[in-house]
């Protein structure tokens, strides 16, 4: 049974799934325990100067869940988690599985508007946080949020810091290990955020059978194993970084995780250096500034034997500087927090490996890619791509409405991605039709920054739209049209500084606002966001960045 306000899979397919030994009935609170029977001494997780055995990441987890319990987390509850790549970020998860709470993954850089939406849109009962973190105190906003919404009783401070009154700190978190029970693994395991096509982000459900089968499959697919060293470059509460194969891909395989603090090459080549590093998973922006730092690094990277690139579009040219300049293979991932993966394959063919997206990683994933009326379009035809399958969600958490649009009646769907596929049945990402920026990896809604421009004092209509940029990949260009003549309007620097303080994480902000007198409209009457994208794309406007 899924939790309420999940939709699930139809019941003849869950059985097919079952039947074909796809979902196995695993229980991921059950995952550490049995890591530590297969694994026992092995190094788990390498963060900072801590490196921690398979058997004290399960005693850990077994104490932390019994604390948890013991400070009121009961099954079915939803707590908001948002920590840095510390091992405590992989202790508090699967803690929160064991005692049959549901994690909602929230970014770091998430402030006060994403954070109290994730805790009324999940209906959290807790929330844990790192404390003072990058200067914000993050124990602060939520004991804010406790004070205003009923529903909020928890909030657990993981930093290192003096605790506010009425938050527990992370001593406060630990207890004798407890017997709980076990969860149904057909029930939601932890919540990932969509990259969002609405106002306001989305969250999906992920079961414990399906990311199970996921983090396996990938796992198996890249040849993990006992000596796999992980790097968690990316944030870690990114599907990607999580489990493709990710952290919970590399520990289910015996490897090794080691947690980076950031992504950036100085700290990571170090670490593939120091831990012998075989696997990590970056963005293209990420990509592009490793390619850079090689040139004066002379950091021994040998050891990596694969680079997966995914999460935006990666451009040839930058595709075929990563094997001859950083000496590993590059796997090329498409995928999506919602669920399909698709991914290179070591024998890929270089023209393949470097122009395509590959392929799905289930032979039980489902792929259409249809026109404008939902047809079928031949290969090499683009159109939108829908999908379903063993570990693709069938419905958005508490949300019917936008459910209704986001899937077709058959349970496809629709990924707002536009995609061809090869002959030979590989994917090929052509662009998008969803109302998305995809700044250096990080996926902003225009509907969620539109909406709080609308809200800034003399804005009378708000478009925002994807400007291509050399090294984000885009950036976020907004036309703006005021209320009164264009003197009176609020400069990019005010408009950055209001978002900022209405509580918008800072990556959301726009780079740039031009005011215009309207927006242009398409025949139907909408905005019309092509011709607002080819005009910020125009070389005629500035490319100075940091000025109004
Ligand atoms: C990953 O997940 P999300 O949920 O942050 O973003 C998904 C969207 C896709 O629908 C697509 O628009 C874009 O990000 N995307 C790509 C891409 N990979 C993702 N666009 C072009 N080329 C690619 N290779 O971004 C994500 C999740 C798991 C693994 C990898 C990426």
């Amino acid at each position: 049974m899924m939790l309420d306000g999940c939709t699930p899979w139809p019941a003849e397919t869950a059985a097919h799934y079952r039947g074909a030994g796809l979902w196995r009935g695993t229980d991921l609170g059950s995952l550490p325990r049995l890591w530590a029977d297969a694994y026992g001494t092995t190094t788990a997780l390498v963060a900072g100067p801590d490196r921690i055995s398979y058997l004290e990441l399960a005693d850990r987890v077994d104490r932390t869940a019994a604390g948890f319990v013991r400070e009121g987390v009961r099954p079915g509850d939803r707590i908001v988690l948002q920590l840095p790549n510390t091992a405590r970020f992989v202790e508090v998860a699967f803690a929160l599985f064991r005692a049959g709470a549901k994690p909602v993954f929230s970014l770091t850089s998430h402030r006060a508007q994403e954070v109290r939406h994730l805790c009324e849109l999940s209906g959290a009962s807790g929330y844990v946080g790192p404390g003072v973190f990058r200067g914000f105190d993050h124990t602060a906003l939520a004991r804010r949020l406790a004070a205003e919404l009923p529903g909020l009783r928890m909030v657990f401070d993981m930093g290192d810091g003096p605790v506010l009154e009425g938050a527990v700190p992370a001593s406060g978190i630990d207890a004798e290990p407890l017997p709980l029970p076990a969860n149904d693994p057909s029930d939601v395991a932890f919540f990932l955020l969509s990259g969002g096509t609405t106002a306001l982000p989305k969250l999906i459900p992920r079961t414990h059978d399906d990311y199970a089968y996921q983090t396996r499959t990938v796992a198996e697919l890249s040849g993990l194993g006992p000596g796999s060293v992980y790097l968690a470059a990316l944030p870690v509460e990114f599907n990607f970084t999580w489990g493709c194969p990710g952290v919970v891909g590399t520990l289910s395989s015996g490897g090794t995780v080691v947690l980076a603090p950031d992504a950036t090459a100085d700290v990571c080549f170090r670490l593939i250096e120091r831990e012998r590093v075989t696997l990590t998973s970056v963005v293209p922006t990420v990509a592009r500034l490793w390619l850079e730092e090689r040139q004066w690094s002379d950091a021994d990277l040998s050891s990596l034997q694969v680079l997966q690139i995914g999460g935006a579009r990666l451009e040839p040219e930058l595709a075929a500087r990563i094997t001859p300049e950083l000496g590993c293979r590059l796997q090329q991932v498409f995928g999506m927090a919602e669920g399909l993966l698709s991914m290179g394959r070591a024998d890929d063919d270089p023209h393949s490996a470097l122009h395509t997206q590959g392929r799905p990683v289930s032979p039980a994933d489902e792929i259409r890619i249809v026109d404008a009326s939902d047809a079928p379009v031949p290969p090499g035809v683009t159109g939108e791509l829908l999908t379903r399958g063993p570990y693709t969600l069938r419905g958005y958490y508490r949300a019917p409405g936008h459910n209704a649009v986001a899937f077709t009646e058959d349970g496809f769907y629709r990924t707002g991605d536009l995609a061809s596929l090869t002959p030979e049945g590989r994917l090929v990402v052509e662009g998008r039709i969803k109302d998305v920026v995809v700044r250096g990896g990080d996926k902003i809604a225009a509907g969620e920054v539109e909406a709080h421009l609308l809200a800034v004092p003399g804005i009378a209509a708000a478009a925002v739209v994807p400007v291509p940029d050399e090294f984000l990949g885009e950036r976020i260009y907004a036309f703006l049209v005021s209320r009164d003549e264009p003197g009176a309007v609020p400069p990019l620097s005010l408009l950055k500084a209001t978002l900022h303080q209405r509580g918008l994480a800072d990556f959301k902000l726009p780079d740039r606002a031009e005011y215009v007198a309207d927006l242009p409209l398409t025949p139907l009457g909408k905005i019309d966001k092509k011709a607002l994208s080819a005009a910020a794309a125009d070389p005629a406007r500035s490319r100075d960045w940091g000025q109004d």
